[in-house]
């Protein structure tokens, strides 16, 4: 099992992030703790170093997993579905400006909140019409440097848009582009999925990534989720990624990062 964590490069209003503040500090602490891997939320990638990030990356023993792009819209409002077309058209500009970190670094370059949600005045048809197309065209951007792109699907309180692992995949068959795959969260799965494993083995083939969280989006082992149940479903799509840690810094940030990693390595699967 391949772990990693969440940590954003700058700071950031999402909350389920564990560890918050001084980045090397952060990625020696992962590192000492077991874990394999780090997952950069990256607002900007120019307000990043990203040979600075390799490098202290590299001197902890740490893979780059994956770049989440979400405070884009989190921080900025930018979309791939937002009814002014400058701002659609930032979305994309900074999907594509994420590709070389992400090529460099060779994470999957994660598409969640960045798609938008249904905007009054926007009819469900035209927004998946401007996302699908945001999508081919960040897509083929990405192939010519080889980097994969995950589309998330989140839950109905966050977006109105991909809120199930079969609307993705009916989405990303859309798309139609090799490089496009999904990212699956157990804490969004939790709230939308019927049965959490039946949608996992629906996905074979397609997931790119993997969050965890438990129900109450704390570290695993601190809710009601089967993460036994749960990973050997993931497993038995013949998943090889990292699972990325999504969840809040409660009781603390030290407690749920080291809690959650122990719960997940303790697992007989
Ligand atoms: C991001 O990975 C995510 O899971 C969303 O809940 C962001 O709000
Ligand atoms: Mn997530």
């Amino acid at each position: 099992m391949k772990l990693a964590l969440v940590l954003s490069t700058q700071p950031a209003q999402f909350k389920a992030l564990a560890l918050t503040g001084d980045l090397e500090a952060n990625m020696a602490r992962l590192a000492a703790w077991g874990y394999d891997g780090v997952e950069l939320a990256i607002r900007d990638p120019a307000l990043i170093d990203g040979e600075a990030l390799l490098r202290i990356a590299e001197a902890n023993g740490l893979n780059i997993v994956a770049i989440g792009t979400g405070q884009a819209w989190g921080e900025e409002g930018l979309s791939y579905t937002d009814p002014d077309p400058a701002v659609r058209e930032a979305a994309i500009a900074r999907t594509v400006a994420h590709l070389p970190f992400a090529a460099q670094s060779g994470a999957v370059l994660i598409i969640g909140l960045l798609r938008g949600i249904l905007r009054p005045g926007v009819g469900r048809d035209q927004a998946m019409e401007w996302l699908i197309a945001a999508l081919r065209h960040c897509c083929a951007q990405a192939a010519r440097c080889n980097v994969r792109i995950a589309l998330e699907p989140i839950n109905r309180y966050e977006t109105t848009l991909i809120n199930t692992a079969a609307e993705g995949l009916a989405l990303i068959e859309e798309v139609g582009a090799p490089n496009l795959g999904l990212l699956l969260d157990t804490f969004h799965m939790n709230i939308e999925e019927p049965n959490i494993e039946e949608s996992i083995r629906a996905c074979r083939g397609h997931i790119y990534h993997f969050h965890v969280a438990d129900s109450n989006r704390w570290y695993p082992g601190a809710g009601h989720l089967d993460f036994a149940s749960i990973l050997k479903a993931l497993y038995s799509t013949g998943y090889e990624g990292y699972i990325s840690g999504e969840f809040m810094p409660l009781p603390d940030a030290a407690t749920a990062a080291q809690r959650g990693l122990a719960h997940l390595r303790g697992l007989n699967i």
